[in-house]
């Protein structure tokens, strides 16, 4: 643990930002979050963010960017380890981090779609990465036993996949049972329920409603 406060940067629906939040709270890490607007970021503007990304970590006098490197940064500094101690497990999940960013950049494109075509284009793209995520996840984590930061990583994914199943989108793990009951055993910890500010549900909807693309139009919002 740091005795340097640490203050979060980024927007309210952030992914990465929440993975780092699920860190903090299963270390019990006191921190600080600033939500900002990404659209109006003069107010931010003198923070000189290193390549203008959020989420940035403030520890002190020094900002760091990039979520995973933040999550290893508050790994190393915590006593509570989510990272495996076996070189090869650590390096493991390291790969499966990569894949889950990947396949969050994907439901992403969902997200955004402005027509149809290249909605089913980029849900078929994304079916195919939660088929291979599915094969290797684990119970009750994607590792096992343990939670580990892979669950951290992938928490913010399926979130967001139950999301547009509630506003009657597709159920994107129809096909894919190991990696919804990791979704349940995951939903059902404190961490992850606390990582969401209150106002989540709406500035999501929101969010994709500011969108205007096809998933917009074929769900209730
Ligand atoms: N790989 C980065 C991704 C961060 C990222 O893409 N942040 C987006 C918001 S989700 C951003 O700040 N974009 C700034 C902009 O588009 O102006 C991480 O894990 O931190």
């Amino acid at each position: 643990m740091t005795t340097e406060k640490l203050q979060l940067f980024s927007f309210s629906t952030c992914p990465y930002l929440q993975s780092i939040i699920i860190n903090l709270k299963e270390k019990q890490q006191p921190f600080d979050v600033t939500y900002i607007d990404l659209v109006n970021k003069e107010d931010f503007a003198d923070m000189q963010i290193p390549i203008g990304r959020v989420p940035i970590l403030k520890v002190g006098e020094e900002l760091l960017f990039e979520s995973s490197a933040i999550n290893e940064y508050i790994e190393d500094i915590s006593t509570n380890k989510l990272r495996p101690e076996d070189p090869m497990q650590c390096a493991y999940s390291r790969s499966w981090i990569v894949f889950i960013q990947d396949t969050l950049i994907s439901l992403y494109k969902i997200f955004a779609a402005p027509n149809e075509a290249e909605y089913t284009e980029y849900l078929e793209n994304l079916s195919i990465q939660l088929i291979i995520l599915n094969r290797a996840t684990s119970t009750p984590y994607f590792m096992g036993k343990n939670m580990s930061l892979v669950d951290i990583e992938i928490a913010p994914l399926l979130y967001r996949i139950q999301l547009i199943k509630n506003i009657k989108g597709p159920d994107l793990l129809v096909d894919t049972k190991k990696l919804q009951q990791l979704a349940n055993n995951l939903f059902n910890k404190k961490s992850i329920v606390e990582s969401v500010p209150e106002n989540f549900n709406n500035d999501f909807i929101e969010k994709i409603k500011g969108f205007d693309g096809h998933l917009s139009k074929i769900t209730n919002i």
